[in-house]
Formats: structure tokens, sequence, C-alpha cells
């Protein structure tokens, strides 16, 4: 009898463990409660806005498959909204999040509920506010583990550790792009970069206890999951005499490199592994982050630290930790824009037979060459208003010469619901208005136009797409994010794209997949990706200030013929406009 229970029990726990491992999946329900807190920095106390009185936020944690469920409430007088940065949504675009393209604003004592699954992607991710420039204190990591049971396609790290990049300014910011968008002049540069919030001893007499700290031990692996959240500014990231290795990107696998220094942008996510010595150093280590700035405007040259600081047990007390030597890494040149170019080209797609090689769409549908860059447009309000560039115009950015203007309503809402008359046009243009040398002196007339314009996609569309940076206004690297879709980076290059020769060098075999790539200083980069999501997805430049000029546009992805192939209606509680 007792051995037949047993028996009985054994069968449950296997049957149960199978049945577990075939449906693994869970729901992962998460509050965030939008509120103000007062936080000290550089001397100085700020009150900011957070989740849950958190900064940076929390981690929203899940394993691939999962469902998350986040109900967001806003206590603060800002329109809000949350994006999940390098989720896919697929059929969930009503929970991407950027304001006024899938989703009006969750006002003040609103909530809403960002209810989504995730598909085919682990790794490290991250969640921000997206309207206007709230994301500089409303950031947190995602971290998709992969599915239960699946190893890493490395060594098991001994430990795993968010450092997500930040940027301070002492002055409010909401106050600072407002003033900027009033005079058409380039908004105040920050006054510091934070490592998982703490801007590190460089900085004053008080920045040193603003410390972010990493204990290690000797000889282990530690994951680094990096995170650039900062608002305007790309990053060199590197730690004093140890090297990394690179092993993820945006969310996808990459074959593994070395480097001492990691080049990311806003918006990108690097996951590096770092061995420690295998033995006790008698030297703390800075780990620094620095902006790689190449732009014709002022940037913060700063540099923000943290301490990789070995743990040392069995301590007498004649080696205080305190008196030990620090140890600086050694980061390039701001504008070194060569290190920029041979960092991008060694990530490349994993390929392996658990996560198979990049599936590059071979044939090409559409093919779209879109110059960005900044440029004039005439003064708002009828040039009542003295803006402070040329000739009473602002300094604005734009995608084909259209510099996009915000609905008052949602892109998505007006798609789904048949409105788009008034709201949107889908005449976005597929190439430049005109062609000039794009890297070369400006052309004699350098206003852009306005609009609030798409591209429509049928399902399924293959896109190929080269970006083109211009020096209109002095060349600068643009970190396009695109919401709804990875896209694989097929090749980038110095000057202008040439149509004639440069396909040839498109590498449609391991690209790097990733959801933002930095479009090349005086250069261009070429991405292809399959619209097989419908929906609404914004595509903008990762520099807060630039999207705040008008560099961004959209996609609008019609639905499919089958039931799967289409964008379920909208939740109940989706904020009105
Ligand atoms: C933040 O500090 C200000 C000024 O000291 C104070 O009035 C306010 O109540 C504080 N807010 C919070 C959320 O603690
Ligand atoms: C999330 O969406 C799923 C699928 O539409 C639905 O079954 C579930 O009830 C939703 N959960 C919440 C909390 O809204
Ligand atoms: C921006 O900087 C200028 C010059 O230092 C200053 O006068 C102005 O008040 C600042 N703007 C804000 C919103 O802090
Ligand atoms: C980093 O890697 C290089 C190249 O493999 C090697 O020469 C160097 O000793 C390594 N440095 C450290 C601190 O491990
Ligand atoms: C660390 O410093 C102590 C005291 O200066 C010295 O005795 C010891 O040998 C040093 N250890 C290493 C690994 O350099
Ligand atoms: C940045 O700061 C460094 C050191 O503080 C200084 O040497 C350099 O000239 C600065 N560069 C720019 C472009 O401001
Ligand atoms: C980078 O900046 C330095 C110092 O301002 C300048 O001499 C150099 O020409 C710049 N390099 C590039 C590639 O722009
Ligand atoms: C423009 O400025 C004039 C003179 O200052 C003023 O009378 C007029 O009301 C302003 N118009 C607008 C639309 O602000
Ligand atoms: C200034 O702008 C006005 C209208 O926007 C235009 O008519 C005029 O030609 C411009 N002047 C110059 C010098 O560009
Ligand atoms: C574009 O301008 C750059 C910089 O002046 C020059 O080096 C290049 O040759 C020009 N390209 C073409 C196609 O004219
Ligand atoms: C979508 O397009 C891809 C690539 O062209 C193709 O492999 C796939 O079968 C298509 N799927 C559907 C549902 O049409
Ligand atoms: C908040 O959003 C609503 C809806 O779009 C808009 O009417 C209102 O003006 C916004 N409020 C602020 C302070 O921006
Ligand atoms: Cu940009």
């Amino acid at each position: 009898m007792m051995s037949h229970k047993l028996l009985l029990f054994t069968v449950m726990c296997i049957s149960f463990r199978v049945a577990f491992s075939k449906h693994p999946t869970a729901t992962r329900h998460y509050k965030f409660n939008i509120k103000m807190q007062n936080v000290t920095r550089l001397c100085q106390s700020k009150s900011i806005v957070t989740v849950n009185g958190q900064f940076p936020g929390p981690a929203i944690t899940a394993r691939e498959g999962d469902r998350v469920v986040v109900k967001v409430v806003n206590h603060v007088q800002y329109n809000l909204t949350i994006h999940w940065h390098g989720i896919r949504q697929l059929r969930s675009g009503w929970a991407d999040g950027p304001a006024y393209i899938t989703q009006c604003p969750i006002q003040t004592g609103q909530s809403y509920v960002y209810n989504f699954t995730i598909k085919g992607q682990r790794g490290t991710l991250f969640w921000h506010a997206h309207i206007s420039w709230l994301r500089v204190t409303l950031y947190g990591p995602i971290i998709i583990l992969p599915k239960r049971g699946v190893p890493y396609p490395f060594p098991k790290p001994h430990k795993e550790v968010p450092l997500l990049f930040g940027e301070w300014w002492k002055a409010d910011t909401e106050k600072i792009i407002n003033q900027a968008m009033q005079t058409g002049s380039a908004p105040n540069i920050s006054d510091a970069y934070t490592i998982n919030g703490f801007p590190g001893p460089s900085y004053n007499t008080c920045s040193a206890k603003d410390t972010f700290k990493l204990k290690v031990e000797p000889g282990k692996t530690y994951l680094l999951r990096l995170i650039n959240a900062a608002l305007n500014d790309e990053l060199f990231f590197s730690v004093a005499d140890h090297n990394l290795t690179v092993v993820e990107a945006d969310a996808v696998y990459v074959k593994p490199f070395k480097t001492k220094i990691v080049l990311i942008t806003p918006g990108q996510t690097t996951n590096v592994l770092l061995k420690t010595k295998n033995h006790h150093p008698n030297t703390t280590f800075l780990m620094a982050a620095k902006a790689y700035a190449t732009g014709p405007a002022a940037f913060d040259n700063t540099t923000a630290s943290a301490i990789l600081q070995y743990h040392h047990r069995h301590h007498n007390s004649t080696m205080k930790l305190n008196k030990l030597p620090l140890l600086q890494p050694s980061l390039p040149i701001f504008n070194d824009t060569t290190f920029a170019f041979k960092f991008n080209d060694k990530i490349r797609s994993l390929g392996s037979s658990k996560f198979p090689s990049a599936r590059v769409p071979q044939k090409v549908d559409r093919r779209f060459f879109f110059t960005v860059g900044l440029g004039l447009i005439p003064c708002p309000n009828g040039g009542n208003q003295t803006c402070q560039g040329p000739n009473n115009t602002m300094v604005a950015a734009s995608v084909n010469n259209v510099s996009f203007v915000m609905p008052n309503t949602a892109l998505l809402q007006a798609h789904f619901f048949n409105q788009s008359k008034g709201v949107y046009t889908t005449d976005f243009p597929a190439n430049p208005p005109f062609k000039y040398n794009y890297t070369g002196n400006p052309p004699s007339n350098i206003m852009m136009k306005t609009g609030t314009k798409v591209v429509a996609l049928p399902f399924n569309t293959t896109v190929e797409l080269v970006l083109q940076d211009t020096s209109i206004i002095g060349a600068e690297s643009h970190p396009l994010h695109l919401h709804g879709f990875n896209f694989f980076v097929l090749a980038q290059g110095n000057g202008n794209f040439d149509p004639s020769k440069d396909p040839a060098r498109f590498n449609l075999a391991d690209p790097a997949e990733r959801n933002t790539v930095g479009v090349p200083s005086g250069g261009w980069v070429a991405i292809r990706f399959l619209a097989d999501n419908p929906g609404v997805w914004f595509m903008h430049c990762h520099l807060e200030v630039h999207t705040s000029w008008g560099l961004k546009m959209a996609w609008v992805v019609m639905d499919g013929n089958r039931r799967n192939q289409k964008l379920p209606p909208p939740p109940a509680d989706l904020p009105k406009c």
C-alpha cells in the first residue's frame, strides 16, 4: 500500500514536472505608483518623479514566455506613459507606451494596466517613461531569463548585476525642455552622469558618498547588464584593469568578444561578462562612463564612476580599504568615431543551434532611404515669438526633411477606429525630397517641413531601410530606435550611401539583431526588418533632445488576413485624450 502511494506520488511529480516544463509560463504582476520623492545628489536635495519612491526604478523580472501585467497609477502633476523598451509587443501595441503614438497619456489620478507577453526574447531590456523628458528619472531594468531549463550560451555567472547609466540635472528637466522649445535653442546640458543613480567621486565633495559600489569575490564571473538610460548622450564604459566579454546586445545573444571599452547609446542594452582576478589585488578599481559626443552643441563632459571592490574577508586592520590605491580606466577621446565604427562592427548574432542564426529577410519588398539630422523650422505661433535660431527660426530635427508634429490623440486609436483623417497622413516620403551631398557642405535652404506623416505597410512586408546622417548643422551620431521589431544591421559606412556599391557589403549571414542602432556621425547604416506585427510603431532618435525637435516618425503595419495576424481591440482602461 505504502509503496503504491509512493509510486503514485513519484509519477505525479514527474508528470507535473513534464507539464510544467511544457508550459513553464507565469504571469508577473507589478504595481507602479508614480510619485514624487526627494533625493540628494551633488550636495543638493531635489524632488524627482519615481516609481514607488525608488530611483532607479524597480526591476521587472520574467522568463521568456511569461505574461507581464503592470498597473501604473499616476499620483503626480504630470501626464505619463511607460514604455517597455525593446519588448516586441506582438499584437499588443496598446501596451507599448509612447505618448500620442500608441496611447493617450495617463493623467493625474488615473491608472492604466500594461499587459503583454514576452515572446522569443531573453536578455536585458529596460522600461522608461515615454513622454516629454520624464524618463530622466523614470527608468528601470527588464530582465528576461531564458525559459526554465535553458542555459545561457556562456558559463553561468556567479552573480548578475544591472548597471544603469543615467543623466542628472540640478534643475528641473521639464522646465529645461520647455524653455528650449520656447526659445528654439538647445536645452541646457546635464550636470552629471550616474551609475545606478549615483554620480560617483569625480564631481564634488558630496559625490564621494554618492557612489555605487560593486563588491566582488576573486576568481568569479559576473554578468553586468549594462543599460544606457541617459537622455542625450552615448557613453563609453570601462572597468580599470579588467577585460569585458560582450555576450548580448538588446536582448539578443552575440558572438562573444573581448574588449576593454564598451560603447552604448541611449536605448541600447549590453550584457558583458567580467572575470575577477584570481587573487585579492591591493587595489580598488573604478568603473567609469563618459560621453561619446559628435554633434555641434555643447555636451556634458563629466565622468560618472562606480567602484569595483574585492571582498577582503580575512583582512587585517593594517590595510584599510579606503587606503588602497584607486585605479582609473582610460576612455577614448569624446569624438572617437573610429572606435565607434570598430566596436559596432564586432557585434554579430550568435547563431547557435539553441538560438538559431539571424533570420534576415533575404528578399526585400520595400526599400527606403531616410536622411536624419538637424535643420531649422520657422518660429511657431506665426513668428510673433522671438526664436533664437537665425532669422527668427528654431533648431529642429527631421527624417527626410519632415519634422514630426505630435498629434493630439494617439495614432494607434486613430488607425484602429479608421479615424486617421485630421490626425495623420500616409504620405511619409520614401526618399529625401531632393538629392545633395548629405555629409558635405549644407544646401542653401536648410528649412524643413513639419507634419504628422506615417508609412503604411501591408502585413508581413520585408523592409530595407538606409539611414543617412546629414551634416546640415554638423554631422552627428543618432541612435535610432524602432518600436515593435528587432532589425538586422547589414552594414554601416562613412560619407554618403552608394546604392551601386554598398549593398555588396551587406552582411546577410550573422548581422547584429537589435532595436537601437547608432547612425554613424557623417555616415549611414542599412537595416532590414519583417513587418509582422500589426499596429503603429514609433521610430525615433533616442537622444531625447532630438526626439523633442522632431526626429521621429511612425510605421503603420496593417492587419493580416488570418485571425492571429490582427491587432485586438484596445483594453477598456486605455486612457483617453
Ligand atoms: C521634499 O522636500 C520638500 C522641501 O524640503 C518638502 O516640502 C516635501 O514635502 C518633500 N517631499 C517629499 C515627498 O518628501
Ligand atoms: C491580460 O491580457 C490577457 C489576454 O488578453 C487577458 O486574458 C488577461 O485577463 C489580462 N489581464 C489583466 C490583468 O488585464
Ligand atoms: C539654463 O541655463 C541658463 C544659463 O546658465 C540659465 O539662465 C537658465 O535659467 C537655465 N534654464 C533652466 C530651466 O534651468
Ligand atoms: C585583457 O585581454 C588581453 C588580450 O587577450 C590580455 O592581453 C590582457 O592581459 C587582459 N587583461 C586583463 C587585465 O585581464
Ligand atoms: C598587499 O599589501 C600588503 C601590505 O602592503 C602586502 O603585504 C601584500 O603582499 C600585498 N599583496 C599583494 C597581492 O600585492
Ligand atoms: C573635457 O574634459 C577634459 C578633462 O576635464 C578636458 O581635458 C577636455 O578638454 C574637455 N573636452 C571638451 C570637448 O570640453
Ligand atoms: C576630435 O576633437 C579634437 C579636439 O577638439 C579635434 O582636434 C579632432 O579633430 C576631433 N576629431 C574628429 C574626428 O572630429
Ligand atoms: C503678437 O504680438 C503683438 C504685439 O506684441 C500682439 O499685439 C499680438 O496679440 C500678438 N499675437 C499673438 C497671436 O500672440
Ligand atoms: C527670413 O525668413 C523669412 C520668412 O520666414 C523669409 O521671407 C526671409 O527671406 C528670410 N530671410 C533670410 C535672410 O533668410
Ligand atoms: C561630399 O562632401 C564631402 C566633404 O566636403 C567630400 O569629401 C565628398 O567628396 C563629397 N561627396 C560627393 C559625392 O560629392
Ligand atoms: C512572412 O514573410 C516571411 C518572409 O518573407 C515568410 O517566410 C513568411 O512565410 C510570411 N508569413 C506569413 C504569415 O505570410
Ligand atoms: C495631459 O493630457 C491631456 C490629454 O492629451 C491633455 O489634454 C492635457 O493638456 C495634458 N496636460 C498637460 C499638463 O500636459
Ligand atoms: Cu539624434
